[in-house]
């Protein structure tokens, strides 16, 4: 899947099972216009071609790498590895531990080569493309204004919130 202009955001993910949270991502960058691609590779299943995505991704335009992955999760790390574009992590839920494991995976990164992490799950897939809008906002103003009226819109609606008579 990718977006008609040439991506700045790369969604990756380690299997077709974490787009429910990875959409959440997608959904994000969607919403604020964001040329992106989202595609499913493997650390552990498809090694070569996900060393050839993070080889290939600074030269063909990418800003930020977004890189869900659960259980061991070693895709951010490894991508990371091998690019200087930065790596948005996010752990995806597990069938066992709940992803505690995917979340330990990814942020525990040795010092020298960082991989951004967020919440486990779906705030986390969609924070991750936050902050890539964030990054991008930096040096688009007319995506800056569309970030700063989203919180906008968070405040206005937590302000309008009512609790039931206790
Ligand atoms: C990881 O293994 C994937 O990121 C996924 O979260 C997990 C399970 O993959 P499937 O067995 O559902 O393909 O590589």
């Amino acid at each position: 899947m990718s977006d008609q202009a040439k991506p700045l955001v790369g969604v990756i993910m380690g299997s077709s099972s974490d787009w429910d949270v990875m959409q959440h991502a997608v959904a994000i960058l969607k919403q604020f216009g964001v040329p992106h691609e989202a595609q499913v590779i493997s650390a552990h299943r498809m090694p070569d071609e996900m060393f050839a995505y993070a080889e290939a991704a600074r030269g063909r335009g990418l800003r930020a790498i977004i890189a869900g992955a659960g259980g061991a999760a070693h895709l951010p790390g490894m991508v990371a590895a091998k690019t200087i574009v930065p790596v948005l992590g996010v752990p995806v839920p597990s069938r066992y531990l709940r992803g505690e494991d995917s979340l330990l995976s990814i942020v525990q990164m040795p010092k020298g080569v960082p991989v951004s992490t967020f919440a486990i799950g779906e705030a986390g897939a969609a924070n991750a493309a936050l902050t890539a809008v964030a990054m991008l906002a930096a040096t688009d103003d007319a995506l800056a204004a569309r970030l700063q009226e989203f919180r906008s819109q968070q405040t206005a609606a937590a302000k309008a919130m009512h609790l039931p008579n206790v």
